[in-house]
């Protein structure tokens, strides 16, 4: 069965569908084989949430889309698993809070962030970042810390998606203020991350750039409220609180 083939009535549809582009991706060289044990990794977490934007998730998507709109230089990081899950919706991310897209791998070879770069530029972007490799983040090995000099390296907000807790941790340590997307509130990235949005980042990219062309015409003030109303520890509590009292009747238990 192929995405297109999954009947839409399906009561796992979204997981389905989720499930072809994550094995798409590893077929046509973009996701990692570990990004299938990752997506695993997600999908139990996210069946323990009920397959749902919290509250708590949606306050941090609107605290994540105020402080892209504030940032001076902000980069969407793009991995193998969010380029074969969501390339047209982080690209959409990118353009509402006028972000710089690049391509940032834990297991990289220059292969896969060219194979990225070109089925993100398929879905709308015009310059993607990554490819030349000129900057660092101090204190990982080399292939884990190479990002691009005008990009991660001079960025002050950096939105990673399911990024490794080292370096989210090295990101933190450089001074870079970071949205993390990751269904598992217990990771240590979202534990760093000045933002942490517990969420599907299939829901939760085009959440953010909602928020963001929603907030498009606040005035500074406006934005820092935003961000300064926001608890990170609150949003991190609230997820852990959902998982540990969800049911196992839901969502739908096919
Ligand atoms: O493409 P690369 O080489 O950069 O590799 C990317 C992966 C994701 C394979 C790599 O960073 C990795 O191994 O990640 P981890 O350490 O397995 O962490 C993945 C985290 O992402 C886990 O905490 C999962 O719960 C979470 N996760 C998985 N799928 C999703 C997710 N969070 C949000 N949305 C998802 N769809």
């Amino acid at each position: 069965m192929t995405e297109t083939e999954v009947p839409e009535d399906h009561p796992r549809y979204a997981s389905l569908v989720t499930r072809h582009r994550i094995e798409a991706g590893v077929e046509t060289g973009i996701t990692s084989k570990q990004g299938l044990i990752a997506q695993g990794r997600g999908e139990a977490f996210d069946y323990l949430l009920g397959e749902r934007t919290l509250p708590s998730a949606d306050r941090a998507a609107r605290a994540a889309a105020a402080t892209l709109l504030a940032a001076d230089r902000p980069v969407v990081s793009v991995n193998g698993n969010v380029a074969a899950l969501a390339p047209a919706e982080t690209v959409n991310l990118a353009d509402a809070v006028d972000a710089d897209l690049e391509v940032n791998l834990f297991n990289h070879t220059d292969e896969r962030v060219r194979r990225i770069a070109d089925h993100l530029r398929e879905h709308g972007a015009d310059e993607v970042k990554g490819l030349a490799g000129d900057g660092e983040i101090p204190g990982l090995e080399h292939a884990r810390g190479v990002v691009d000099a005008d990009g991660i390296e001079a960025a002050d907000v950096v939105v990673v998606p399911l990024e490794d807790g080292d370096r989210a941790a090295a990101l933190d340590a450089m001074g870079k203020t970071e949205i993390v997307i990751d269904l598992n509130p217990g990771s240590r990235s979202p534990q760093t991350a000045d933002v942490p949005i517990i969420d599907n980042l299939i829901r939760a990219v085009p959440n953010i750039a909602a928020h963001a062309r929603d907030l498009a015409g606040a005035s500074p003030e406006e934005l820092r409220a935003v961000v300064d109303a926001f608890d990170a520890d609150e949003a991190l509590g609230a997820a852990e609180a959902a998982i540990r009292g969800g049911s196992f009747a839901t969502p739908d238990n096919s």
